[in-house]
């Protein structure tokens, strides 16, 4: 039995969750909200000691890390998201590593958590320059995202979806929480439009679109 402990509207859910139902998996939901702080209890703590989601559980083994889980469950039904090909797997894994390392820091956090949530910002001198340092490096890591897709004229990694896409486009989508324009990267927009056009994205997406509707209603409000 596959359980997945997630917060449905949280970054690092998304691509497991749209992995998931798009390859029909028989995978359990156990809400963990982060907004109400149910990732800070003991007891979850003593599933996760990091207090973070997404956890995956099956049969008794324990898993954490999204780009881990994504590869296991899709090693567990052979999927050709994933492929055994070692080139062409060598290839998913850089580009999943780049979003959750290179990407992340820049964009994730460095531009959109220090906006939106709070403790992300430093509330010292020098905080502006510091997002102005994360925003000149998050276009440049979103130059290189647009040469590749530029490149496939399809998919992060190629013709054929991968894990790649299904992590990568729930990242950069992230970036509407904080309205960040994207049209200086028009491959990375013409993928971001064929990711969210596939069936599982809408629903997969339903709280994550709520919370980016109350941002940006709070956002019209304030002005
Ligand atoms: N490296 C982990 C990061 C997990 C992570 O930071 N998850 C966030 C949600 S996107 C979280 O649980 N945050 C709660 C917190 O940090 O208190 C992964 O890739 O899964």
């Amino acid at each position: 039995m596959l359980k997945l402990y997630a917060d449905p509207a949280a970054t690092t859910c998304r691509p497991v969750l749209l992995f998931a139902a798009e390859a029909r998996l028989d995978l359990e939901i156990v809400p963990v909200d982060l907004m109400a702080g149910e990732n800070l209890a003991e007891a979850f703590a003593r599933i996760n000691p990091n207090r973070t989601v997404p956890v995956l559980e099956h049969d008794g083994f324990r898993l954490t890390e999204c780009s881990a889980i994504l590869k296991y469950v899709a090693d567990l039904i052979s999927s050709p998201a994933y492929p055994y090909q070692a080139q062409a797997r060598a290839r998913i894994n850089q580009w999943m590593d780049w979003f959750v390392t290179l990407f992340l820091q820049d964009y994730n956090y460095g531009q959109v958590y220090a906006r939106v949530l709070p403790g992300y910002a430093l509330a010292e001198p020098g905080e502006s320059e510091r997002r102005a340092w994360h925003l000149a490096r998050a276009r440049a890591r979103l130059a290189v995202l647009d040469a590749a897709l530029a490149e496939t004229g399809a998919f992060v990694c190629g013709r054929q979806i991968t894990l790649a896409d299904y992590l990568g486009a729930c990242f950069v989508t992230l970036g509407e929480l904080i309205d960040f324009d994207l049209t200086p990267h028009p491959h990375v927009c013409r993928w971001i439009a064929a990711m969210k056009s596939r069936p599982a994205w809408a629903p997969v997406h339903a709280a994550f679109n709520g919370w980016r509707n109350a941002i940006q209603a709070q956002r019209q409000n304030a002005a």
